[in-house]
C-alpha cells in the first residue's frame, strides 16, 4: 500500500511499465492511498474563475497525473476522453459526476444518463466507450481536490453544449506543472473544458 503520493507514482511507473493497462489494477492501486494533503498541498492551486489543471507527474510518456482543484460550485462542460483511460480519485471535499451518452446528432439536448457523489479517497473511471461526463464540485462551503490519471496522455478533448449537442475542440491546459504556475503566455484564453 502506497504511504505517500511519491511511493503512488513510484508503482505507477512500474505498473505502466506494462503495455497492457489493468484497469482494476490501477483502480485499486490508487484507492490505497489514502489522502494526506501534505503529499499534495503543493500542486493544489485554486483558481476563483475556473477549476485548475496541475500536472504531476508524466509518467515515463506513459500516463499524465494531474492535480485539479474545484473552487465552490466550479464545473466542467460535458467532455470525451480523447480515447484515453482516466481514473479520477479523490484528495479532498466531495464531486458530483454526471454521465452522458454521446449524442447521435447535433440540434436535440443531452440527457443525463446518471449522477453520482464521489466521496473522500475513492476512484472513479472512464473512458469514451463507457460515455461522457460532467463533473462538478456542488458544495458552496469547500472547495475540492483530485486527482487524475490519463493514459496515454492527451492535449485536446471535445466540449458538448448540452442544449444543442454541438460539438467544439478543446485545449488541455496546465495552471501548474510540478508546483511551479505556468508563465501566462502559453495559457491563452481558451483553459480547460
Ligand atoms: N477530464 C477533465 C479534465 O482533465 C476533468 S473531469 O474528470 O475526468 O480537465
Ligand atoms: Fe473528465
Amino acid at each position: 500500500m502506497p504511504k505517500s503520493l511519491q511511493e503512488l507514482i513510484q508503482k505507477l511507473h512500474e505498473i505502466f511499465q506494462d503495455n497492457n493497462v489493468n484497469v482494476d489494477e490501477v483502480q485499486e492501486l490508487m484507492e490505497s492511498y489514502r489522502s494526506n494533503p501534505k503529499d499534495w498541498k503543493q500542486y493544489a492551486m485554486f483558481d476563483k474563475l475556473r477549476y485548475t489543471r496541475n500536472l504531476v507527474d508524466e509518467g515515463n510518456g506513459k500516463f499524465n497525473l494531474i492535480i485539479l482543484c474545484w473552487g465552490e460550485g466550479q464545473g466542467s462542460s460535458i467532455h470525451d476522453h480523447s480515447n484515453s483511460h482516466c481514473f479520477m480519485k479523490m484528495l479532498q471535499g466531495e464531486l458530483k459526476e454526471t454521465l452522458f451518452d454521446w449524442p447521435e446528432k447535433e440540434g436535440g439536448d443531452m440527457t443525463e444518463r446518471s449522477n453520482r457523489t464521489l466521496e473522500n479517497n475513492s476512484v472513479a473511471y472512464i473512458n469514451d466507450k463507457i460515455g461522457l461526463h460532467r463533473v462538478e464540485n456542488a458544495s458552496h462551503t469547500e472547495g475540492s481536490v483530485s486527482l487524475h490519471l490519463y493514459s496515454p496522455p492527451f492535449q485536446t478533448c471535445k466540449v458538448f453544449d448540452q442544449r444543442t449537442s454541438h460539438t467544439t475542440e478543446a485545449k488541455m491546459t496546465f495552471w501548474s506543472k510540478y508546483g511551479e504556475r505556468t508563465p501566462f503566455e502559453t495559457t491563452a484564453s481558451k483553459e480547460n473544458n
